[in-house]
This record gives C-alpha cells, structure tokens and sequence, in this order.
C-alpha cells in the first residue's frame, strides 16, 4: 500500500510516497509526483528513510547501564522510572545548574519533541540548554541582535533577480536561500527568468556551477569580500538612498569602516580578482530586487559575526526588504498568526544575558545561546557549580562536537547521561541510559518546524504558501517497546510533579507574542493534540490539512500585503554597530589564523548522502566513495604525490588524523574539504576507509573561538599534509 508522508532527515521535509506492507513496515520510498511544492523531488537519503526505520542497528528497546558496565535492555516506563529518580536526586544534591540539556538537529525537526522537552526545561527552571546552533550558523542570531530585524520580512527566491549565496550550498545542503523543496529546479526557473546568481565560494560547489559570477576567495576571508562589495555599492552609486532615510542609521559608520577594503586590497586579501568585487556590487546593487544570505562556511571560518552582520548591512543599504503594499508570498499557513509590517525591530543586545561559563570566563549565554563549544570543558571543570547530569536529544556529539577527545572525557566525567536516539551512535555508548524514540513515520507530523525556521533568517522556510499534515504510516517494529520522543519528557515530568506548558510554533516569531498552553498532566494528551496545540493560532487550521491531504498549497486564501509602519513606531535598523565594527578591523590587522608550516586550509562540506551522522552507516549512502574523503585539487595530489585513494596524514596545530585522499578540480588549490560528523570512537580507531575520519579531531575549543558564540575554527583551519 503507498501512504503519502513527509521525509524528515533533512529540514526539506520532501514529500514522498512511502510503500508500506500489510504488517504495517515500510518498503521503500519515492519523491511524490503529484505534490505541487516539491515536484516530485527528493534524494537518495529520502529513498532510505524507510531503512532508517527498519534497520536491524535500531534500538527497539531503551537501554540502561546495569551493574556490569553494560547496556542492556529496560521497558520505556521503567527507564522513565529510574531516570526521573536519577535527575532528582541530582538536582535535590546540586541544585538545577548541575543539568544540562543539549538538543541536536533533530530536536528542532520534529516539533512536538523541541515543544514538550522545551517545556520540561522551562518547568524545571533549567538554564544551561546547549544545542547545534552555536557550532553551525551562531553570526546569524548575534548579526540580527546588532542590526535589528525588518518585520515584514525579504523578498523570496522566487520572486527576485539576483541572489548573493556566501559560503552555502543549498543544491546540496537544501539550506540558505534557495527555498528547500527542489532548489535545482526553482534556480533553473530563476535563470531562466534572468535571476543572477552570485555565490562566494573557494569550491566550484554544485550551487556556484549555476552562477553568473562564482568568486572563488580564500576561505576566512569573507569579511573582505563582503565589505569590498559593500564598498563598491556604494561607490557605484547602488544605495536605496529613500529605504536608508527612512529606516536605516549608521550608514556613515559603515561607509567609513569598509574604505579600507578597495577592490585591490580585497584581491589581495582574497586571492581574487578585483574585477570581481565590482561585478559583484554591479550584479546585486542594481537588481530591484534580491537578498544575500551566508551559510555554514562563512560561520565556521572565524569570522562568523562580522560575515553575517555585513550580509545584513548589505541587504539593507540596497533596501532588499518587502515594502508596504508589497504581497507577502508565503504569509504562513502553520506557524502562529503574525503581522507583515514596513518596520524594524529595533537592535537590541547580544550579550549580557547572564554569567559567564565557570570554564571559560570569555564565553557567555548571548542571543544565540549557550556555546556548546564549552560544554566539555563545563563538564569537566570540578567544583561548585559543576554539570552533573547531560540530557543530548537528537544530536550526537562524539560526532558533532569540536574535539571529541575531549567530549569523551567529558561525557564518562558525568554521573549521568541519558541520550534520546533511535540508534546505538558514539554517543549513546557512553550514556548511562538510552531513551529509545518512535520515528517519524510511526508518529504524526506537519511541515511546522521547516516553515517556522523562517523566523532565523530570511530566505529560510518555504517560500510558498504550502503546508503539509503527515499521518503516521507505520507500525513500530514488532516486539519492540517504542515512545514518541516527548513522551519521554512528558513522563519525565509527571514523574518529578512538574506541570508542563507548551508554546506554539517551534523557534520564537519576532515581534509575535506566542501563544502558550498548559498541558493536562493526569491525562496524557495524544500527539496529535499536541499539534493542535503548536498550530492553535495558525493561519490555517491543521484540521483542515488532516482532512484534505492533497491540499498542500493555500495561495487561494486571500492574498497578504504589507502594512504601513505603525504611527508611534520610530524604530531603525543599523547598519554600524561599534560591537561589530570591532571584529571587522580585528580581521583587517591580519590573518590571525595564519600557522607557520601548515600551508594548506581544511574547509568545511556537506555530502549529499549523509545527513550529519545520520546514514554514514547505511551502506547504499555510502558507496560512492566509501568514506568521507579528504578532497584536494589534482595539482596539489600532484606536487605531494598523492594519488586517489591513498591513506595521508592531516595535521592540525592541535592534532593529527588519518584520511583518504580524493581529487577535485572544482575546490581553490591549498585547501582540504572534508564533510563532518564522520568517524568513530577517537579511543578505538578503526579503519578510516571505512569508518571515515573525524574532522573535529584536529579543531580546538580552546583558540580561535568565536567572540559571544564561541563557534571554533571549524572552516579555513591551518592544516598540512603527508603521505603515510
Ligand atoms: N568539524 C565539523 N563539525 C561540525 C560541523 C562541521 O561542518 N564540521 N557541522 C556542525 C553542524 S552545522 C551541526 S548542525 C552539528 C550536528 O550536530 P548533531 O545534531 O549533534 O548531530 P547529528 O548527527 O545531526 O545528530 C542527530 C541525531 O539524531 C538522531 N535521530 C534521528 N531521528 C531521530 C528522532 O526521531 N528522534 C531522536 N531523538 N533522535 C533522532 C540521529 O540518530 C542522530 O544521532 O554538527 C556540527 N559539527
Ligand atoms: N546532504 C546534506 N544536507 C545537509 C546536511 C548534511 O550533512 N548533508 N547538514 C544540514 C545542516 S546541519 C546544515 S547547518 C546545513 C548547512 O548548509 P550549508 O551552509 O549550505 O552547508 P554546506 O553544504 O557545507 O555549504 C557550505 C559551503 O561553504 C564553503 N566554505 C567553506 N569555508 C568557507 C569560507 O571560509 N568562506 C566561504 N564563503 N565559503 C566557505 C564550502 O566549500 C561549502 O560549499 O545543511 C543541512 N543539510
Ligand atoms: S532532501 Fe532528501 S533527506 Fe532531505 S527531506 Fe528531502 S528526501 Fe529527505
Ligand atoms: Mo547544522
């Protein structure tokens, strides 16, 4: 029988057609046809989301250490049992500063599991909540803070004639401008409508093969680029003088603090053309309309801040936001109810959101959150004060983490670590209990979490009118004893007397006041109304989605068009922050990531098979090359005198791995491109042909850590090669 559904590995949330059998096991799975958002499309993960669910690796039971070291298996309601004791006796003893929370890329993809777990930290007053978000784009949060947020959002991809892509690949990341479901072909519609496309970039990615002008720059130097660009708007005379007056201050600011950057010395600095720099301004300052948007390399190479306030800068002085009037093209289908007005959110502060980390007094809780960066270190710390207990839900940080030498330490320093994932990872080997998750096909969901991250960033969430209700289409495996993931946090809490209350959505609307409901806590509510719950004031109820499956796109429901500012509004976006201004010039004293003897730079990369550490082990997404390779461009194979395939050592100023050596003629000579998340236990090596390597190995969280964020050098980090 095929079911339609929704795939959830990645934030695209592809539709697809899922083949399920009489006993209620998913088969296989195709992109759906008949979807008019996404076309039909999807990817080789998609087809092996049913896998995921049936592999003989999943955990069909949670898990718990027994008295001789080992896991073994424990029902749900017992484990509830033993690790709502566990946490209170921790907290009766240390207090709630002794709990700490980290919540993964699965947490914010699945929104009953972020509503209800967010819950129960808020009921237990819990402060330290880490997540990815501070070792993946944190400059967005912090550049946002510093500028102010424009509330009626920026002109979608599809809707504009230029776009600026910095250190994002969306054609294989389905992330960062190009509106997910099916970003090849909604750019190959753009072109063909005359949008150019600009994308900086030191490899020729998938996404730069399509554009007008690729800049192919050293990576860390994005701030040069951008400021040059910004220059040279200026310069050309491209600046929305009327948008500026209006609602823009610090624009002399600006003006002055990016002089230094002539196309020249941006090529220097670069190692570009300067040609390039002016054709970039021509290209993006004269379109009427179109965004730049920067991903993962520009907030992974140092300068994660200063890239993305620039980003914003630039948008703003060219006036790439929807004016009154304008139509709003998505104005939300389950996300909660909100106004599209021609105003800002004033700037308000980054940082100052309470103590710094025991660890590290240079680290502190800022708009973008705790720095997961510090967490080991926090862990590892003795003393008052110290994390005794560690909750990691959908994430997993022996892969993830920065240094996982260190959060090895870490995790077998806490005296309890209780890990939410359907699989055995690196991580959940270490935890002393392993809370075994229904997935997404057995449970209800919705296309909520993907249309809400467009409160992150602009050019985030669907660019269209579309939502989708996904029923659940299969059955649990047999003898297997499975809850949904906020199950566990619900029963963690009825447990410990909490009463929980959810807030609707998944991340917080600016300028919206988000609706909360408490839950009932003798009669536990089904998934479903959970749902109901997280979309109580969407503009289209989810009813409505349940009972008419094939309506996916809601266009038909009266058109939005912006509002005028309000009367007593005064509020302006700036675009010179003094805060900001700092790092850039902090930048143009030099590169300060420079090593002497590491000539080569490891730049960060996304595979299109793997989803983080999700399917590096499923064989079918990793034949292609069997591993995750260390790509260089043949004519730095050729000087070392590597060939494909040979094992090389990579050294960092902090630590030394083994990899195996791939060609690519697309990536800027000097530089190593390596996808993360790979490789296993640090203190069990294991052939790196087939396990991979893990780049975090050789990053530090000690130097060169992001200001506020504490993001590490994950991208541009200084490394060498050598034959083995
Ligand atoms: N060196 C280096 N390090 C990096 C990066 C890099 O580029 N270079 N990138 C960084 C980035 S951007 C990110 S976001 C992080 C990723 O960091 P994490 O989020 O910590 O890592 P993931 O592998 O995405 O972890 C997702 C986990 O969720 C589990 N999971 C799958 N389905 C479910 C479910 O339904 N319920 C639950 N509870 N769990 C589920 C999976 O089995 C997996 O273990 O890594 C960061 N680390
Ligand atoms: N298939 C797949 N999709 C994914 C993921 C995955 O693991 N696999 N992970 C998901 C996650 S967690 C995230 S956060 C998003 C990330 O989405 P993206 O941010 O789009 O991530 P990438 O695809 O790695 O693209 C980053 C690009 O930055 C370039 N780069 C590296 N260093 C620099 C630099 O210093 N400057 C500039 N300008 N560019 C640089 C790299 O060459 C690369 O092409 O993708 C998500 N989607
Ligand atoms: S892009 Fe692939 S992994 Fe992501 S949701 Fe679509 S089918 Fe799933
Ligand atoms: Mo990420």
């Amino acid at each position: 029988m095929e079911k339609k559904t929704l795939c959830r590995i990645c934030t695209a949330h592809c539709p697809i057609v899922v083949e399920v059998d009489e006993t209620g096991r998913p088969i296989s799975a195709r992109g759906d046809k008949d979807n008019p958002h996404s076309e039909g499309f999807f990817c080789l993960k998609g087809k092996h989301f049913p896998d995921l669910h049936t592999s003989p690796t999943r955990l069909r039971h949670s898990l718990a250490r027994n008295g001789s070291g080992a896991l073994e298996a424990l029902a749900a309601e017992d484990a509830m049992d033993a690790v709502a004791t566990r946490i209170q006796a921790i907290i009766d003893e240390h207090g709630t500063q002794a709990v700490a929370v980290y919540a993964g890329t699965l947490f914010y993809q699945l929104p009953q599991t972020a509503a209800v777990a967010t819950a129960w930290m808020n009921a237990l007053k819990l402060h330290l909540r880490f997540g990815s978000g501070t070792i993946d784009q944190p400059g967005k949060q912090i550049a946002a803070a510093a500028h102010g947020q424009w509330l009626a959002g920026s002109h979608v991809f599809d809707e504009c004639e230029t776009w600026m892509l910095v250190g994002t690949n969306p054609l294989v990341a389905m992330s960062g401008g190009i509106a997910h479901a099916n970003p090849a072909r909604r750019l190959e519609r753009a072109r063909a409508r005359g949008l150019q496309l600009v994308v900086i970039d030191p490899r020729r990615s998938e996404t730069a093969k399509r554009a007008a002008l690729h800049i192919q720059p050293r990576p860390g130097t994005d701030p040069a680029v951008l400021a040059g660009i910004i220059r040279e708007v200026i310069a050309q005379d491209l600046v929305d003088e009327d948008f500026l007056r209006a609602n823009v201050d610090g624009f002399e600011t600006l003006r002055a603090e990016v002089d230094p950057f002539t196309p020249a010395r941006v090529a220097t600095r670069a190692g570009i053309e300067a040609h390039q720099i002016i054709r970039a301004a021509q290209i993006f300052g004269s379109a009427r309309k179109g965004t730049a948007t920067a991903g993962t390399g520009a907030n992974m190479s140092g300068w994660s801040n200063i890239s993305e306030y620039l980003v914003l800068c630039l948008n703003a002085i060219c006036g790439r936001y929807r004016r009154a009037g304008d139509r709003v093209a998505n104005p939300g289908v389950l996300t909660t109810r909100r106004a599209f007005k021609a105003q800002p959110i004033a700037p308000y502060p980054v940082a100052g959101r309470g103590e710094p980390l025991r660890s590290r007094p240079d680290l502190m809780p800022a708009v973008c959150g705790l720095p997961t960066s510090g967490l080991a270190d926090e862990i590892l710390l003795e003393g008052e004060g110290q994390i005794k207990a560690l909750i990691t839900i959908g994430g997993n940080p022996m892969r993830a983490w920065p240094d996982p030498k260190k959060t090895r330490a870490a995790l077998e320093a806490l005296e309890l670590h209780v890990c939410v994932d359907p699989r055995l990872t690196d991580t959940a080997q270490l935890a002393d209990f392993v809370l075994a998750p229904k997935l997404p096909l057995e449970t209800p969901g919705c296309s909520l979490s993907t249309e809400n991250l467009s409160s992150i960033s602009p050019a985030f969430g669907y660019s269209e009118c579309y939502g989708q209700y996904a029923p659940p289409i299969a059955q649990c495996p047999p003898d297997s004893d499975l809850r949904e993931d906020w199950e566990f946090f619900y029963g963690l809490a009825q447990r410990m007397g909490l009463d929980l209350t959810i807030a609707a959505g998944v991340f917080p609307i600016p300028g919206v006041d988000t609706p909360t409901a408490a839950l009932d806590m003798q009669n536990k509510p089904s998934s479903e109304e959970i749902l109901d719950l997280l979309t109580m004031d969407s503009r289209i109820p989810l009813e409505r989605l349940r009972n008419d499956p094939n309506k996916v796109l809601f266009d038909d429901e009266g058109s939005v068009t912006v509002e005028d500012r309000d009367a007593d509004n005064d509020a302006r976006l700036d675009v010179g922050s003094a805060l900001l201004f700092e790092e850039l010039r902090d930048f143009a004293a030099g590169d300060r990531f420079d090593r002497p003897g590491f000539d080569y730079r490891m730049i960060s990369r996304r595979m299109a098979n793997t989803f983080n550490s999700v399917g590096t082990e499923i064989e079918a997404l990793t034949r292609r090359y069997g591993t995750n390779p260390a790509f260089m461009h043949p004519d730095d194979l050729a000087r070392e005198g590597f060939v494909r395939g040979d094992l090389i050592r990579l050294a960092s100023p902090h630590a030394e791995v083994e990899a195996v050596v791939w060609p690519d003629k697309d990536l800027r000579p000097g530089l190593v491109s390596i996808c993360h998340c790979w490789g296993g236990d640090p203190e069990k090596p294991d052939d790196v042909r087939k396990v991979g390597v893990n780049t975090g190995l050789l990053i530090s969280v000690e130097e060169d850590c992001g200001r506020f964020s504490g993001i590490p050098l994950m991208s541009a980090l200084p490394v060498k090669v050598a034959r083995i």
